[in-house]
């Protein structure tokens, strides 16, 4: 049965929710879907983006085959926001999604429509293998017991997590619905009020740690690595943090080879390049960066795992590979691992303001590459403004995928965007911090922040986090670096500004 349909035929399903869609070219209804959604990597942080202190050939031979997007976002500047948003095409303020706790319950409804479930329902099978951060279970967790509702219930066929992130505990591994290697006799606990369990904390024995860390970093040591959180009991189960490129890459792997006869997606958030930033020998002392950029080569060097497999089992043509990062680029992020002052001459947010946590443009602006390599996509750079929370219904244009009144209400189809470099993107974006900045033309406006800075945040000089009392607006046609904030010389287009920001919150 040929796959080869043309895309008006899918566009013509999401015309009626009013969605305006053009033919772009032929291409495959139901190729795979690969998303490879790097976790703090800066828009400088590879060599197809500018970086030369050291080479990521897997993601620029991504880069060189695809199209290079150079205005493309993630939808918030942190990572359960920006994930809560892919995955649901609605921005995280709808339902208050921000950094979640390592015990926090499944922030995603699990009753209503979801990007995965989209892609079943059009006949793929589903996976996510990495880090996860949108919570799991529904209130209370027993780890001992079968952890849900979780990604399963959200529509993934196959899932392999960490649960939270590299730096909270619990430092086990999530398959499916169980903890992996757990041994009953000794049964897992978190805790995220107070210290339970035997083993050692950070705050009383800093000479067992591979890295010094701050306080909120300085809980139960796993691996000689102190994390936020406390956790007892689960020996058997903990994970050795220098294992997951292996690891994570081989769940992949596994999923690939089961899958490459039906239609797949296969979403893979990295833990990389977060922290605790403690790499595989093979990459430690590689990339003269210390931790950071060495965690960057361990990153492409998954990436090629990936791409190798998918062209080991003859799928990588029909394949669209998206590869971008949840937030931009954070140096000190908890643990003394040296990124600063290692980096050299490296600049991580290519230039931009800002960076991970901040309102300006380095929080969310990130390397974007989409590959279709079946030579039907037109290559190239795009400067077309486009955001992850487009992915769902852009996806849904491509494969046909059915969509209910309301569903995904912040997703916009740009799929022309996402296969031809010289196509237009949005028009107007919104990006997420702990405050709300809108993009439209040359404009970038960020609403004045009236509520407490959080003081962990507050208190770290080195992020421009962008939060002030008062409007900020930037040309960024002539101040693409946002220096010059415009504000009180064009106080309608401020207005103009706060009203669609205003009319997007009351959207329904
Ligand atoms: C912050 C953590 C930071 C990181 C972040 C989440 C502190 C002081 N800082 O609260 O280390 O874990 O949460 O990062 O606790 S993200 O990329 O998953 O959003
Ligand atoms: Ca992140």
């Amino acid at each position: 049965m040929s796959l080869m349909t043309s895309v008006l035929v899918s566009s013509a399903f999401l015309m009626g929710c009013g969605e305006k869609t053009k033919v772009v070219s032929d291409v495959s209804s139901k190729p795979n879907v690969v998303i490879f959604y790097v976790d703090d990597l800066g828009y400088g942080d590879v060599s197809s983006y500018g970086m030369t202190v050291a080479q990521t050939p897997n993601v620029d031979a991504l880069a060189k085959e695809g199209i290079r997007f150079t205005d493309a976002h993630s939808s918030a500047a942190t990572c359960t926001p920006s994930r809560y948003s892919m995955l649901t095409g609605q921005y995280a303020f709808r339902n208050n999604a921000a950094i979640l706790p390592g015990d926090a319950p499944l922030i995603i409804d699990h009753t209503k429509p979801t990007l995965p479930k989209m892609m079943q329902a059009a006949g793929y099978k589903t996976a996510v293998v990495g880090k996860w951060h949108l919570g799991l279970g529904d209130g209370f967790v027993d780890w001992n017991k079968d952890v849900k509702p979780g990604p399963i219930e959200l529509g993934f066929d196959y899932s392999f997590l960490m649960p939270a992130t590299g730096d909270r505990v619990p430092t086990v591994y999530l398959e499916n619905h169980t903890v992996l290697n757990l041994d009953p006799s000794d049964p897992i606990t978190v805790s995220y009020e107070k210290r339970i369990g035997s083993r050692p904390v950070g705050t009383e024995r800093p000479e067992l740690l591979k890295q010094q860390a701050d306080l909120q970093h300085s809980a139960t040591i796993v691996n000689g690595i102190s994390r936020i959180g406390w956790m007892a009991g689960g020996k058997s189960a903990e994970w050795k943090d220098e294992d997951f490129p292996f690891v994570f890459t081989d769940k992949a792997i596994n999923f690939i080879r089961s899958s490459k006869d039906e239609p797949f997606m296969l979403f893979f958030p990295f833990h990389d390049i977060h922290v605790p930033r403690v790499p595989n020998e093979m990459f430690a002392g590689k990339s003269g960066m210390g931790p950071r950029g060495d965690a960057i080569l361990q990153m492409d060097w998954m990436t090629g795992r990936i791409v190798n497999e998918l062209k080991k089992q003859g799928v990588y043509d029909n394949t669209i590979i998206i590869f971008s990062s949840d937030n931009g680029p954070v140096m000190d992020d908890g643990y003394a691992d040296q990124a600063d002052d290692l980096r050299g001459e490296h600049d991580p947010a290519g230039g931009y303001r800002g960076g991970k946590y901040s309102a300006y443009e380095a929080g969310t602006r990130v390397p974007m590459i989409v590959t279709y390599p079946n030579g039907l996509v037109k290559s190239g750079d795009s400067d077309a403004l486009v955001s992850h929370i487009d992915i769902y219904k852009s996806l849904a244009a491509l494969v046909g995928g059915t969509l209910t009144a309301g569903e995904a209400i912040d997703s916009q189809n740009i799929l022309p965007a996402f296969l031809d470099a010289s196509a237009d993107g949005r028009e107007e974006m919104l990006e997420e911090s702990f405050t709300l900045s809108l993009r439209n033309g040359d404009w970038k406006y960020v609403e004045p922040f009236s509520g407490q800075t959080p003081a962990w945040l507050a208190n770290k000089t080195a992020i421009e986090n962008g939060l002030q009392s008062t409007p900020q607006l930037f040309d960024l046609s002539k101040d693409q670096y946002e220096q010059h904030n415009v504000a009180s010389e064009h106080p309608e287009v401020v207005k103009k500004l706060q009203s669609r920001i205003d009319a997007i919150r009351l959207k329904k």
